[in-house]
């Protein structure tokens, strides 16, 4: 499917006290958790691509039983294209960056596209892999938050330099990273002076048009 015709008119639906009739749209749906960073992600590609879609808001404090059904390991986002479904974040965005290409958020040559990759790995690992104990309010959760703050202070420095975390252009990574940095305040992370270019970068991403049309209204007040 190409992308979409200028006369057609956008269909973005939110669906709340969703029916849950999966798999009988023809748009893509995307089953997302109204506060949770990895559904946010998924969010932002999908109207950063401006394309049909449906967001089905999922309530994580109540969650209903047949998320089990589409995804084993029970949790959101799950995107469910017909007959195609697919969970992880990650996954999730690279299906619908090569789906619908423009504009295109993975880089096109493979060198740099596998160094996105390896980011997205790090990212991962070193920066959401700690947000668990800050959700869930656990006994490591001021570790989790220091942890957090000095990865984050030590990529600082990159913004003065470029625009974005691959460069000029805004891509994936920039996309994965921001759920975590609209939460900051939410989680409380306090960002030492030294990572004012970081935060000036998170300024930039949260003025994008795609960004703002992503946020859930749970999502719109975490930033005061
Ligand atoms: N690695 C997964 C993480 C997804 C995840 O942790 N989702 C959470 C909400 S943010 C969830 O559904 N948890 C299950 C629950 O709260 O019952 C991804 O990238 O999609």
């Amino acid at each position: 499917m190409g992308h979409r015709e200028v006369t057609a008119p956008l269909v973005r639906k939110v669906v709340r006290d969703a029916d849950y009739s999966w798999g009988t749209s023809a748009m893509m749906n995307l089953y997302s958790g109204t506060t949770c960073p990895f559904s946010h992600r998924c969010r932002i590609v999908l109207y950063e691509k401006q394309m049909d879609f449906q967001v089905i808001d999922v309530d994580l404090f109540n969650k209903p039983e047949d998320i089990a059904v589409i995804n084993p390991y029970n949790r959101v986002p799950v995107l469910v294209d017909r007959d195609l479904v697919l969970y992880e974040a990650n996954i999730i965005n690279e299906y619908i960056d090569e789906r619908f290409p423009h504009p295109q958020l993975m880089p096109p040559d493979p060198q740099t596209r596998a160094r996105a990759r390896q980011l997205l790995f790090t990212m991962e690992h070193e920066l959401f892999g700690f947000i668990e104990p800050i959700e869930r309010n656990m006994k490591t959760i001021d570790k989790a938050r220091a942890h957090i703050r000095d990865r984050l202070t030590e990529l600082s420095p990159m913004f003065s330099k470029q625009k974005h975390m691959l460069g000029e252009e805004f891509s994936m990574l920039d996309v994965a990273i921001a759920p975590l940095l609209w939460r900051l305040d939410h989680y409380g992370i306090e960002l030492p002076k030294e990572a004012a270019p970081l935060m000036k970068y998170a300024e930039r991403i949260f003025s994008r048009q795609g960004f703002i049309d992503a946020l859930t209204p749970s999502e719109k007040i975490m930033r005061r």
